[in-house]
């Protein structure tokens, strides 16, 4: 007799792949170890410094998955490698949410971020992936390119276990208890770091050569996870701590600058570490040389911002850089912080006016004072009356994504490319989602759902009628 036994939450098997990439990366890298000490200590003083933010991080519930809330990155270099990780993410409740050009930045790739899409996945574990493509069109060289892809397609970076489990989860809808923990383990293979490079010395520099992503993406057995980076209360405090720590932080934090309601996500990294890796030579030898790719990083996340907030930021930070004319670099990091804060001095830092000019999104809660008021008194009130005397309140949805201009940042400065240069290639969304399999999912979209959802249960635990913005 066939007994049925219970699939796993995909959340579940997140959370559990979330901690386990977590350790494996500690152990590779020990420095990401120290960081994660040091948002701790950051957080724990910023909480016991402002009773309000405290507050706000109960009331929305942050407070229980600040201390496992990460993101990693990884970078991958064919349309088969990409499709069928959107499978294996799929296992543990993780969707393509967003496109990412880097071209015009200077960077071979476009991305998506993988990560759960409800806020009670997002909950449970906020883990996300932020995934490259590598744009192999974009090696001018021919000759180069052809190498490169023949290179990646002798490459496997599965286990057969792991297409085995997700072949499993696709046709019986999910995994037990014994195949999640499989999956894990199989899974984490794939993003794990080889100190062998796949190619001969002087292909890698040849491959170098051309851009260091190239080298990075094609010379090695797999997608290495790049970085791991936790969420701090006060990325400010963690730049002026990380030399402290002997971490030398890039020049200048990137995104929106230090605001009273944080907006978006700012970032700070520190440059990869020069790891020892070793290559064949073509006679079968073992040569040792060095790689650089992986590297440290801390982000702050604040309000997810509608599409007219957004603009208005693109607009803000392009205006901020066109003043700065040349890129903010360690001799002008602080002018361009100045700079920064004046511009966005037009951006309202006030979350009632971001929510009555709707620069933001928010999520709605029924106060003390609505759940015990009578509903006669509230029933013909409209949702700002309801704020207004008291009866509902509201806090701002976490952004849950990422910024190009930054990640591009965040590429530059590890990639240590002097110059900028651009890649002239087709912002290409379709290409991408061919090759993904499916359609991005269109990151304001779910956050206009929350918040929906939010207005829903408001009215319904104060007995009223739908309400609406
Ligand atoms: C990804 C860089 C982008 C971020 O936080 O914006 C990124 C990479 O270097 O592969 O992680
Ligand atoms: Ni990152």
């Amino acid at each position: 007799m066939i007994t049925h036994q219970p699939f796993v939450h995909p959340d579940e098997i997140r959370t559990h792949f979330s901690k386990a990439m977590s350790d494996m990366y500690r152990a590779e890298v020990p420095l990401y170890g120290t960081l994660l000490q040091l948002v701790d200590a950051i957080n724990t003083q910023a909480i016991q410094q402002s009773p309000q933010l405290n507050h706000h991080l109960q009331q929305t519930g942050e407070i229980d998955r600040l201390s496992m809330e990460r993101h990693g990155a990884i970078r991958v270099g064919t349309a088969a490698e990409l499709a069928t990780l959107r499978r294996l993410f799929a296992v543990m409740g993780m969707f393509p949410v967003g496109y990412y050009d880097l071209a015009p930045a200077g960077v071979p790739v476009h991305s998506t971020a993988f990560r759960a899409v409800h806020e009670a996945s997002l909950q449970t574990s906020p883990f996300r992936i932020f995934t490259s493509l590598l744009r192999l069109e974009l090696i001018e060289q021919l000759q180069l390119r052809q190498l490169a892809a023949d290179i990646l397609a002798k490459r496997t970076i599965f286990t057969p276990r792991a297409i085995e489990l997700i072949m499993q989860h696709e046709t019986a809808g999910g995994l037990t208890h014994h195949e999640a923990d499989d999956f894990i383990t199989q899974s984490l293979e794939t993003f794990r770091w080889h100190n062998q490079a796949t190619v001969s010395a002087s292909v890698y520099q040849q491959l170098h050569d051309q851009h260091r992503l190239i080298a990075d993406v094609v010379a090695f057995k797999g997608p290495h996870i790049n970085h791991l980076t936790p969420r701090t209360l006060d990325i400010d405090a963690a730049q002026v701590a990380m030399p402290k720590h002997d971490i030398s932080p890039k020049a200048v934090i990137e995104g929106p600058p230090p605001r009273h309601c944080p907006i978006l996500l700012r970032q700070t990294s520190f440059k990869a570490l020069e790891e020892k890796v070793a290559f064949i030579s073509d006679h079968g030898q073992i040569i040792q040389g060095h790689h650089t790719a992986r590297f440290g990083e801390i982000e702050q996340r604040g309000a997810a911002l509608t599409a007219k907030g957004r603009d208005l930021y693109d607009r803000l930070l392009q205006a901020s850089q066109d003043q700065l004319q040349v890129p903010a670099n360690e001799k002008n990091a602080a002018h361009y912080m100045e700079i920064l804060s004046q511009t966005f001095s037009q951006f309202p830092d006030d979350y009632s006016v971001m929510r009555s000019e709707q620069l933001a999104f928010f999520r709605y809660f029924p106060t003390k004072k609505g759940l015990s008021a009578e509903t006669e008194l509230m029933q013909e009130m409209t949702l700002d009356e309801l704020i207004c005397s008291g009866f509902i309140q509201f806090e701002p949805l976490v952004y849950e994504d990422f910024l190009p201009v930054s990640a591009a940042g965040i590429f530059q400065s590890n990639l240590g490319d002097k110059g900028q240069s651009h890649f002239s290639g087709q912002s290409s969304k379709q290409a991408f989602q061919r090759d993904l399999g499916v359609m991005v999912i269109d990151e304001l979209q779910l956050y206009a759902e929350t918040q929906q959802r939010s207005l829903i249960t408001t009215a319904a635990a104060l007995k009223l009628a739908p309400l609406s913005l």
